[in-house]
């Protein structure tokens, strides 16, 4: 479905599991910073009500969005985590930087996901405006945060399901 159908805070309750006892890091970039620190809000505030203790939550901050793979790295390998949430927002702007710094942190979680087989949640809004990126931090497309604090709940389980 596209993004502009989806609304990010829907999802139904019922299949989210409990996150009693899960710990979980989040990575927050520091560039666009109001839409970040709301997708921040959002994931702690999504993590709390499904169970999830708010001092095994761990939030870090990186300068930028091109900086979250090596934030997340440094986090998974210092800390015991479950999941990593990276959270970031890159606007088009009038040179290729955009598509550098994606490309980039694409291929950076990506690759931290297979390499510690643990959940790296891609929460970064990749918008051509700051309108878009608004409607997508608490917006009329509501919140990236919720899908990505969801997602990391949903994967821990996964990764819990079957193991020896
Ligand atoms: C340099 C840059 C630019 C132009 N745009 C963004 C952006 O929209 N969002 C973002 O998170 N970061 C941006 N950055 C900073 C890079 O991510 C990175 O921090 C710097 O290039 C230093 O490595």
């Amino acid at each position: 479905m596209a993004s502009s159908l989806k609304n990010l805070s829907s999802y139904n309750p019922n299949e989210v599991p409990n996150g009693i006892g899960m710990r979980i890091g989040i990575v927050v970039a520091e560039w666009n910073f109001a839409i970040t620190n709301s997708l921040r809000k959002a994931a702690c505030d999504t993590l709390m009500q499904h169970g999830v203790n708010e001092a095994d939550i761990l939030v870090s901050y990186v300068p930028g969005t091109f900086e979250l793979s090596l934030g997340a790295q440094h986090l998974i390998e210092s800390h015991p985590v479950d999941a990593v949430i990276t959270l970031g927002c890159v606007i088009q702007g009038e040179t290729r930087h955009f598509d550098f710094i994606c490309q980039s942190v694409t291929d950076g979680v990506t690759r931290l996901n297979l390499k510690y087989s643990l959940p790296v949640v891609f929460g970064v809004l990749t918008t051509e405006n700051e309108e878009q990126a608004l409607d997508r931090a608490g917006g009329k497309h509501g919140n990236k945060g919720v899908e990505a604090a969801i997602t990391a709940l949903k994967m821990i389980k996964l990764m819990r399901t079957n193991q020896a």
